[in-house]
């Protein structure tokens, strides 16, 4: 019933939850079983049945408590190890930084390297997560792992974990951020030591060599614009880019700004500075994220958008 487990640590996350489940069907079962068999056996039977007086049943008494104190000092022992060595990642531990945006997951890594909703890590090597949210509170939740975390603004938190396979994951938002909050989804890609080291190497540079348009294009998709911005005319969380650029747009404060490059520019960097008439100010800023190469880019694909 549970995903597949895909860290070092997951089995025994789990094994302790089949314990704790076991045990609590085994009390369910056995407590039921007494209830309507004593209830059965003790039932009136004639007008002049009456209850013996029962003070008490020390052995009874004593065994009722001291299972459960066993069972749950078992569970604490078991949940308190596990805990500790979950927050505790190893010193040898590959450090990735998570910052979380409403609605998408940016990983900046050790090279300067940033991914929007794709997290790359190598196959068995501990992998630390340092997170922090730059609007509201997100979590981070990987299934698989049996990790999870809130990501706070203002504030770091960190979770660690060791793949041991090669393949994919599912990252998911877990606290209910917003509209788009379904949406703020994100794929773990596992590699080998050796194509991870590749993978770090490359993927800044290898689209270089793109034309823009195309480069633009797979930008946008690749930084979770098309979450909010669509290329065909329909109206998502923000305006569409079809037909964007060159137009007239109404901001909110009634001024007219012809979406230039430079209205694009400043939309991408700073949203807030102008918000478009008619839209929620929801767009996080890319400052950081995106250098001026790749805003360029970005800005070549809006124009073909007729
Ligand atoms: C979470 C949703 C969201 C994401 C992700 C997002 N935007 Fe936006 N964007 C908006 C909203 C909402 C507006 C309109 C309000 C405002 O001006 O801030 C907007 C406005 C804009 C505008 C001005 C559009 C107009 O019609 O005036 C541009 C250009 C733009 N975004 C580009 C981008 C690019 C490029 C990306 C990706 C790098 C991106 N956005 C990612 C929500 C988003
Ligand atoms: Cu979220």
């Amino acid at each position: 019933m549970l995903p597949p487990a895909k860290s070092t640590t997951a089995a025994e996350t789990d094994a302790l939850f089949h314990f704790i489940t076991s045990v609590s069907l085994i009390l369910l079962l056995g407590i039921t079983i007494a209830i309507v068999y004593f209830a059965w056996k003790y039932r009136r039977r004639s007008e002049d049945d009456v209850t013996p007086v029962i003070t008490h049943n020390s052995t009874l008494e004593i065994t009722w408590s001291v299972i459960p104190l066993i069972l749950v000092m078992i569970v604490f022992g078991w949940g308190l190890t596990g805990y500790m060595n979950l927050t505790t990642p190893p010193d040898d531990a590959y450090e990735i930084r998570v910052v979380a945006k409403s609605w998408l997951w940016e990983f900046h890594y050790q090279n300067g390297h940033v991914s929007v909703n794709e997290m790359h890590v190598p196959v068995d090597r501990p992998v630390k997560l340092v997170m922090s949210s730059d609007d509201v509170i997100h979590s981070l939740y990987i299934p698989d792992y049996r990790v999870k975390m809130d990501v706070l603004p203002n504030r770091y938190t960190s979770l660690w974990f060791e793949a041991t396979e090669i393949g994919e994951s599912v990252i998911y938002c877990a606290e209910y951020c917003g509209t788009a909050h379904s949406n703020m989804l994100a794929t773990a890609h596992v590699h080998s030591q050796e194509d991870f080291e590749i993978w770090l190497e490359t993927a800044g540079a290898e689209d270089d060599d793109m034309d823009p348009v195309a480069r633009g294009e797979q930008l946008v998709t690749r930084n979770a614009c098309d979450t909010c911005h669509s290329s065909d005319g329909t109206r998502l969380q923000g305006p569409t880019f079809q037909g964007l650029f060159g137009s007239e747009r109404e901001m909110e404060d009634g001024e007219i700004v012809v979406a230039d490059e430079n209205y694009i520019r400043e939309s991408i960097l700073e949203p807030n500075a102008r918000i478009t008439a008619g839209y929620q100010p929801v767009m996080p800023s890319y400052a950081g994220t995106l250098d001026d190469r790749q805003i360029d880019a970005i800005i070549e694909y809006i124009k073909t958008l007729e």
